[in-house]
């Protein structure tokens, strides 16, 4: 394959070519090989849901089956298929907040949680009395109640009260409020097997509900209790792209995203007696770094390089520079393993949800962290000595600012507010820049790598797209990891925007894109919205903004579009979700949800007309807002 075509990145390239030379198998030679893929499966219009399946659907001809053998037609069928995916996405978001909201739990009482004045406020808004308690008992009740989310009898989620009035009613007369995060991904199972609801409108209402129960319920969980456990992030350098490994170090890839992981093994690689170890074996030190989401947290609150996304993790190992990848949950390819075993590099699985043949798997048990931890580590550094093969390590790597949670915005937005003596901790700045028209509006640019998109190049045609047009980019994920490494959260990328938002980002101190975190931390995007609806007294959907996922491909994903979307927001995606089978479905999804919900799909591959139909977008609700 030429490696020209499918990636803009240099770091990618040289290490592809090296893959090449040493007959390693990557993710672009086996997308490759499974050409063409299954049109059926790719306009969801395959059914497995019984055993009198599979089902399929002949669309390109007269001929052929119409409805599955239970008489489910192409809409019951790409619907199902559809909330399904979605379900497992909430799934995994979720099961992450509740494994941050344990952690919680186990950790109070043993060590100091980093942001008390988050858990104050988390408190506060869930009626926990925190008069004559302190920081730990309060931590403790907080877990209680977080975990209490996941399968209470009664009531609506808590952080549901964030969002503005006017959506929550909506959401309300909707039928989509969600209840217990557990339950309603429950629900979309049960309501999706064979014999249930046949329904389409009907299954998707059920997937926004399981949805709307990752975004405002288990992401947002799983960063605010990261955040009390961890620390909020604040602004800081970092490092970018597979350059950021060291030849002459012991080096681990931490890669995943569970910060629970990530925190201790940062902790355990500054450990003095493993860095003799690993002098004694010859190394210069211990080079920790992030890859995926996990690289995202960890370089928010640490400052660790950020090593690479999605589609570089099997590149890594290719560099022969890695004693260690270290895994948990969620986007590690399975590959891993072959890969591995070419080259000296331990794939050590640490989480009992995924083990992966092949790997070592250490367990990891946030009870026993720095322990584990540091033993893991020590695998690492005791393989130094077993490199063979020619070391490569690209010389390529980028710099940039990152760690924009909410609440570093809102203090750098505290830097304008005080020469104009505006009340401070609010966000007006940023709303009398949207007003005025400096600023036209932002876009958050998320999600993955995917083969049928070229690697990087859509997140960053998209974002310089947009900046040109006087348009913010927030961003998390791989997509942030895209955007760093193109050097677009650098002060200097103001050299792409247009006249008004390079003044904003000269006013403020910042790079036009904004790196707010991992995936679970868009919820800190809903949260920002709100603030911004709040104070302007409108809607998210009123809002000047819109969401793209370029180069996605997870369930994650598809459930984050689908909460964006249900939350009011209009949402691009560079790769169509298996439903296409189905024009109901279809239509419903880009075209009906809008005059529900407010916040509707768009699918558009070219990165450059994706950026023209938001800008289309961000004027018309500029002009319905009259501003
Ligand atoms: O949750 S962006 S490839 S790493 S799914 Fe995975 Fe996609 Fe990357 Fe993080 Ni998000
Ligand atoms: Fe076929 Fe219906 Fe069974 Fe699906 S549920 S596999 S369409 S018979």
């Amino acid at each position: 394959i030429n490696c020209e075509l499918f990636t803009c990145d240099a770091a990618t390239k040289k290490l592809y070519e090296k893959a090449k030379k040493e007959r390693i198998d990557t993710v672009w030679d086996r997308a490759l090989a499974m050409q063409p893929q299954c049109g059926f499966g790719e306009m969801g219009l395959c059914c497995t849901n019984c055993s009198m399946g599979p089902c399929r659907i002949v669309k390109v001809s007269d001929d052929g089956p119409k409805a599955g053998i239970c008489g489910a037609t192409e809409d019951t069928i790409a619907s199902r298929n559809f909330a399904r995916a979605v379900a497992a996405g909430s799934a995994a978001h979720s099961d992450h907040g509740r494994d941050i909201a344990l952690a919680l739990y186990h950790a109070t009482g043993k060590i100091r949680v980093k942001d008390e004045e988050k858990l104050f406020k988390i408190a506060g808004e869930w009626g926990i009395a925190v008069e004559g308690k302190d920081a730990s008992r309060i931590a403790r009740e907080v877990a209680e109640k977080a975990l209490s989310e996941f399968g209470k009898i009664f009531g609506k989620l808590l952080f549901l009260k964030r969002a503005p009035h006017k959506r929550q009613n909506l959401w309300d007369e909707l039928g989509v409020a969600p209840e217990a995060i557990d339950r309603e991904i429950v629900e979309v199972l049960h309501s999706t097997h064979m014999g249930s609801d046949a329904d389409y409108r009907n299954i998707i209402r059920q997937a926004i509900r399981a949805a709307l129960s990752d975004g405002w319920g288990g992401s947002m969980i799983g960063t605010e209790l990261s955040d009390v456990l961890f620390g909020t992030p604040v602004p800081r350098k970092v490092e970018a792209n597979l350059g950021v490994l060291k030849k002459e170090c012991v080096n681990i890839v931490v890669h995943g995203h569970e910060p629970t992981l990530s925190e201790a093994i940062v902790m355990a690689a500054r450990d003095p007696e493993l860095l003799e170890l690993a002098k004694k074996q010859g190394a210069e030190g211990i080079n920790v770094v992030g890859m995926c989401c996990t690289g995202n947290e960890i370089a928010m609150r640490h400052g660790i390089p950020m090593a690479g996304d999605f589609f570089q993790q099997e590149l890594a190992i290719v560099t022969g520079a890695v004693e260690a990848m270290i895994v948990d949950v969620q986007c590690i390819m399975p590959s891993l393993a072959t890969v591995a075993k070419c080259y000296h590099t331990k794939l050590i699985t640490t989480s009992p949800k995924a083990k992966v043949p092949g790997a070592i798997h250490m367990e990891f048990d946030e009870q026993k962290g720095l322990d584990i931890a540091k033993r893991i580590v020590k695998e690492a550094v005791m393989n130094f000595k077993n490199r063979k093969g020619e070391v490569y390590i690209p010389d390529v790597k980028s710099e940039g600012e990152i760690g924009y949670s909410l609440e570093a915005i809102i203090k750098i937005l505290d830097r304008v507010t005080n020469s104009f003596a505006h009340p401070s901790g609010t966000v007006k700045p940023l709303v009398d820049a949207i007003k005025s028209g400096v600023l036209r509006g932002a876009v958050a640019i998320v999600g993955c790598n995917n083969h049928k998109q070229p690697h990087n190049s859509c997140h960053v045609t998209l974002a310089k797209e947009l900046l040109r047009r006087d348009i913010l980019v927030v961003t998390t994920g791989c997509g942030a990891h895209s955007c760093i490494k193109a050097g677009l959260m650098s002060k200097e990328a103001r050299k792409y925007c247009g006249k008004g938002l390079a003044t904003v980002c000269e006013l403020l101190d910042i790079p036009p894109v904004l790196h707010m975190g991992s995936c679970v931390d868009i919820s800190r995007i809903l949260v920002l919205l709100s603030e911004v609806a709040n104070y302007m007294g409108v809607d998210i959907s009123d809002l000047p903004v819109a969401a793209a996922a370029p180069e996605w491909m997870s369930e994650k994903a598809q459930s984050i579009g689908l909460y964006a979307v249900a939350s009011g927001i209009y949402v691009v995606l560079g790769v169509s979700p298996a439903v296409t089978g189905s024009e109901n479905v279809t239509n419903y999804l880009t075209k009906d949800l809008e005059s529900v919900l407010g916040g509707r799909f768009e699918i558009e591959k070219d990165p450059v007309k994706a950026a023209e139909k938001i800008a289309v977008h961000i004027e018309n609700k500029r002009k319905r807002l009259g501003i």
